[in-house]
């Protein structure tokens, strides 16, 4: 039995040096090298080619090497009978709070303007709103939303979050459902997206959305590129509707060369770097989960595929 690795264009050296250092006798296949396909129970997958996984007669489980598993619910050729998985670590949720917070502060402070100011030579200080005086509003409250959430309003920020169930978080004015983002809406000035990719939330960062929210808002966007209508952000912006977006994430990755949110001063752009999974910090629950498949549990942090997260 062996386990699989499937990541194109991506060193996987240093996630087959962390899964054995957490078990030495784990054989391990990285695509496209595989001996013997027959040999293969579960994989780890980012990005993985479709229609591939269902060449391996006897693959138990799968898991992404990330916290998202769109791109494997996505994949119509993966059997029924095989499990997903995803990472959940203490690391991935600091990362991603130290991201959303470095943004929030830079639109608080006006930084994004002072840099830009910069390259002008220009000496122009701009009035800004305290924490207090600041709505923030968190799309998804999981393992990365609430202590996002959490920490904003620690920080003295107005902090709303919305969420498919109903949740009660200290400090942070919750909202859920289709029947709540109305009201979880009214008076955002920064609008974070750290929603799952499916079929309820895919275009939910468009036009409409950026109407109800307060006027010349910001929108960050860490979670999936298909979260948002870039033609409709690109709109928003030109009149004036949205005051400025930060993105992590995009449709088409690496963001193409000619693509319009490019050198405008009012997107900031980050290459998919908010929160990096580290092979050392996410080998054992791979290998636990890797145990757990050939015995037959249940997997930790299973990914539900009718509510496709
Ligand atoms: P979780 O599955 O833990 O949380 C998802 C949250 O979204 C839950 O609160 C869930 O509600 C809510 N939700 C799901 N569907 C809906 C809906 N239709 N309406 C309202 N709320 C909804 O995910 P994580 O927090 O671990 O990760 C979120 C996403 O962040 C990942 O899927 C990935 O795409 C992205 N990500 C990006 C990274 C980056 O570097 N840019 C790094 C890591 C992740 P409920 O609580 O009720 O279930
Ligand atoms: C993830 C990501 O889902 O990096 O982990 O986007």
């Amino acid at each position: 039995m062996s386990l699989l690795f499937i990541a194109p264009d991506r060193d996987l050296s240093s996630w087959e040096n962390a899964i054995h250092s957490v078990d030495p006798n784990i054989e391990i296949d990285i695509w496209p090298a595989i001996e013997d396909k027959s040999k293969v129970q579960f994989a780890v997958c980012w990005n993985h080619p479709q229609h591939l996984l269902d060449s391996f007669p006897n693959l138990k489980a799968v898991s992404s090497l990330g916290a998202g598993a769109d791109h494997l619910l996505s994949d119509e050729s993966l059997p029924e009978s095989v499990d997903i998985c995803r990472v959940v670590s203490p690391s991935l949720v600091q990362q991603m709070k130290e991201y959303i917070l470095a943004a929030v502060l830079n639109i608080q402070r006006n930084f994004v303007h002072y840099i830009r100011q910069n390259d002008q030579r220009t000496w122009q200080p701009h009035d800004h709103p305290s924490p207090k005086e600041l709505q923030v509003g968190v799309m998804g409250l999981g393992e990365l939303g609430k202590p996002t959430a959490k920490q904003l309003a620690h920080l003295g920020y107005q902090v709303s979050g919305w969420s498919r169930s109903t949740k009660e978080i200290d400090g942070v004015n919750t909202f859920a459902g289709p029947d709540g983002l109305q009201k979880f809406l009214e008076n955002i000035h920064i609008l974070i997206c750290l929603l799952p990719l499916t079929d309820e939330t895919k275009d939910i960062l468009n036009l409409d959305i950026f109407k109800q929210i307060h006027d010349r808002g910001w929108i960050i966007n860490a979670a999936r590129g298909e979260h948002l209508v870039d033609e409709d952000l690109i709109y928003a912006l030109d009149s004036n509707i949205l005051q400025g977006a930060w993105l992590d994430v995009f449709s088409e990755e690496p963001l193409p060369n000619k693509h319009a949110f490019w050198n405008r001063d009012n997107v900031i752009i980050t290459p998919h770097i908010a929160s990096i999974t580290k092979p050392d910090e996410v080998a054992d629950q791979i290998v636990e989960n890797y145990k757990r498949a050939l015995s037959g549990l249940e997997l930790n942090h299973k990914v539900n595929r009718e509510l496709g997260y």
